[in-house]
């Protein structure tokens, strides 16, 4: 009799689930089409060690700089698949945070307007942006400030940096449209792209640019694939 009823239970618990993501898809539709990103690259992953001797009960004895990441099926990870020109659609506030004195993301994409940093380490951070459209950023973030927020209003991917530990190295996408980060498979869903033809910009922090032209249909996913070459 247990056993009936605890299968019962399972049964329940996957309806809810079904209607949820039923319920997603047709906010989509409503909204525009999703453009499925994937990034390839041909080429090795560019890794770099180097020992550490500061802050090592936060930071360990070696951090790894991942320059060039490539997972599964050739998929190239951290890269920002975004539609430029598709301007209005939801706003994303990014959030950036400092925890094992790395930026986690990697890559965060934003629409313009306010970054949350936070600062999980418990130790003393540095944020140094290196930007061109928007001011300079250069500040640092002792350990009980556990949260700062600063504006990026304009379009621009801006590296990111800490002086406290050089090898710490994120960047912030402030993207005007929708836009996604690859995962670890290369793979990148852009939500709520308005119907019609659109350009589709990838960008990379070493292996550069590429642009493709998609036709987004709502209500549906557009698949669209990108090869990204070695320099
Ligand atoms: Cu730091």
């Amino acid at each position: 009799m247990r056993k009936t009823l605890a299968v019962v239970g399972i049964v329940t618990v996957a309806a809810a689930a079904a209607f949820v993501v039923g319920g997603r898809d047709v906010a989509t539709a409503q909204g525009g089409g999703t453009v499925e990103v994937e990034v390839k690259y041909n080429g090795a992953p560019v890794v770099e060690k180097l020992k550490v001797n500061k802050d090592t009960q936060k930071c360990g004895t070696e951090a790894v700089i991942e320059k060039v990441v490539v997972g599964g099926n050739k998929g190239l990870a951290h890269a920002v698949a975004s539609v430029p020109a598709a301007k209005g659609g939801k706003a994303v506030k990014g959030v950036l945070d400092q925890k094992g004195c790395k930026f986690v993301p990697h890559v965060v994409v934003m629409s313009p307007g306010e970054l949350e940093i936070k600062n999980s380490d418990d130790i003393l951070h540095n944020i140094h942006t290196y930007s061109t459209a928007n001011a300079a950023i250069n500040k640092a973030q002792p350990k009980f400030k556990k949260t700062m927020t600063e504006k990026f209003e304009k379009p621009e991917v801006i590296k990111v940096t800490c002086d406290v530990h050089s090898w710490m190295l994120g960047w912030i996408a402030v993207t005007p449209g929708p836009a996604a980060v690859t995962d670890a498979n290369g793979v990148a869903k852009i939500t709520d792209v308005p119907a019609g033809k659109q350009k589709v910009e990838v960008w990379h922090e070493t292996l550069g640019k590429q642009e493709k032209d998609v036709d987004v249909k709502a209500g549906q996913t557009t698949k669209v694939t990108f090869e990204m070459k070695g320099k």
